[in-house]
C-alpha cells in the first residue's frame, strides 16, 4: 500500500487556450535551414582559398643594378628609342606571388580585392547593369577573327563573369583548391599596392623590371637570350601555342597557367619573368615616356595620359602571359609594354614584388 498520492489537491487553474497558428513552424524550419545552407556553403567556398595559405615568406634576389639599354627600336612605337638606364640594386620576389601567398595575406588582413566588390556606379556612369556586379574579365575561347575594330575595346575573347576574383579565377564554379603554387590572378593594381604594402614592399617600377628580366643579358629579344620559343624543342616560358584564340595546343607543356617555377630561370635567376602572367609594376602609362624619361631610376610619368578609348589611366604591367602568342600578342619578350586601369583585373595579370636594397 503505498502513500496516497495528492490526487486530492485542487487542479490548478486551467491555462488559457493559445491562439497561435501552428501553420508557420513547418516554413519557418525550411527557412532557417536555408539560412544555415547559404552561410555554410559561404563559409567553405570562402574559406577554401584560405586554406591554401601559404605563410613562408616568398623567397627574394638580390639584382644588382647597373646601366642597361632599356627598350627597342625595331618593335612597337612605344617601346622606342631604345635608351640608356641606371637603376639602383634591389631585391626581387623570384616568382609570381602563388596563391598561397595570397591567401596568407587575406587571411592576415581580411582584405577584400577589386574583383570581389561591386563596382560603384558613380564611377562607372555609362556601365551595362551586369558590369556592375562583383567580377572580372576572364578569357574564353573563341573562333573569332584576330584583327577588327574591336581589338582596342573588348576583343570577343574577354567575358565580364559576375563572381570571378582570385578565389574562382574563371569564375564561381572554377576554384584554387590545390593550387597554392601557381600565380594569383584576377589582382588589380589596387591589390597589388595592398599586398606590397601589407608585405613591407613595393611594385617594381618598369625599368626594375626590365632590368630584371634580362637577367644582365645585353639587349636580346628574350628574357633567356637569342633562341626562339620552342627552338630545338625547348621551351622557355609559358605562352600560347596552336591557334589563338581558339585553341592552345599547350606544346610548351601548359594549356592555361603554370605552377610557378615551371620553366627555367633567367639570369638571376627569376622565373616566369616570360609569359605566365602579366605583373603590375608602379608606374603609370604613357607610350611616349622613353623619349622623355630621366636616365637614373625613372619612375615613370607623374600621371598618365588617357589612351586607346579608356576612360581613366592605366598602369604599366609587363611580362606577357599564357596568352602570349606569336600571331596576335608576341610580348612576352623583356621590352614589351601593357598596360590596363589600375581597377582592372583579369585571369592572366598577377604581380610580384620588390624591396630597396639599402
Ligand atoms: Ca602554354
Amino acid at each position: 500500500m503505498g502513500k496516497k498520492s495528492a490526487t486530492h489537491q485542487p487542479n490548478p487553474p486551467a491555462a488559457p487556450a493559445r491562439k497561435f497558428p501552428l501553420w508557420w513552424i513547418l516554413p519557418a524550419f525550411v527557412f532557417i535551414g536555408l539560412v544555415v545552407s547559404v552561410l555554410a556553403v559561404g563559409w567553405y567556398s570562402g574559406d577554401e582559398a584560405l586554406r591554401e595559405a601559404d605563410d613562408t615568406p616568398p623567397e627574394m634576389v638580390l639584382i644588382p643594378g647597373g646601366t642597361f639599354w632599356m627598350g627597342r627600336d625595331k618593335g612597337p612605337e612605344d617601346e622606342s628609342p631604345a635608351h640608356e638606364v641606371t637603376v639602383s640594386p634591389f631585391y626581387m620576389d623570384v616568382t609570381e606571388i602563388t596563391v598561397g601567398q595570397f591567401a596568407a595575406f587575406v587571411k592576415a588582413t581580411g582584405y577584400m580585392t577589386v574583383a570581389e566588390r561591386d563596382p560603384d556606379p558613380r564611377k562607372y556612369p555609362d556601365a551595362h547593369p551586369a558590369r556592375l556586379k562583383a567580377g572580372s574579365a576572364v578569357f574564353e575561347p573563341v573562333d573569332a577573327p584576330l584583327h577588327g575594330p574591336w581589338v582596342t575595346v573588348y576583343p570577343p575573347w574577354w567575358r565580364y563573369v559576375p563572381g570571378a576574383n582570385w578565389r574562382h579565377p574563371e569564375g564561381p564554379k572554377s576554384s584554387v583548391k590545390g593550387k597554392k603554387n601557381y600565380p594569383a590572378v584576377q589582382i588589380a593594381w589596387e591589390d597589388a599596392e595592398a599586398y606590397a604594402k601589407w608585405a613591407g614592399k613595393r611594385l617594381p617600377t618598369e625599368a626594375e623590371w626590365e632590368f630584371a628580366a634580362r637577367g644582365g643579358l645585353d639587349r636580346q629579344p628574350y628574357c633567356w637570350g637569342s633562341e626562339a620559343q620552342g627552338e630545338g624543342g625547348k621551351w622557355y616560358a609559358n605562352a600560347y601555342q596552336g591557334r589563338f584564340p581558339a585553341e592552345d595546343s599547350g606544346a610548351d607543356g601548359f594549356a592555361g597557367l603554370a605552377p610557378v617555377k615551371s620553366f627555367p630561370p633567367n639570369g638571376y635567376g627569376l622565373y616566369d619573368m616570360s609569359g605566365n602572367v602579366w605583373e603590375w609594376c608602379s608606374d603609370w602609362y604613357d607610350p611616349g615616356y622613353y623619349a622623355v624619361s630621366v636616365k637614373n631610376n625613372p619612375p615613370g610619368p607623374p600621371e598618365g595620359p588617357l589612351v586607346e578609348g579608356e576612360g581613366q589611366p592605366q598602369k604599366v604591367r609587363r611580362g606577357g602571359s599564357f596568352l602570349c602568342d606569336n600571331d596576335y600578342c608576341r610580348r612576352y619578350l623583356p621590352s614589351a609594354r601593357d598596360k590596363n586601369p589600375p581597377d582592372s583585373s583579369a585571369n592572366h595579370t598577377g604581380f610580384r614584388c620588390v624591396k630597396d636594397a639599402n
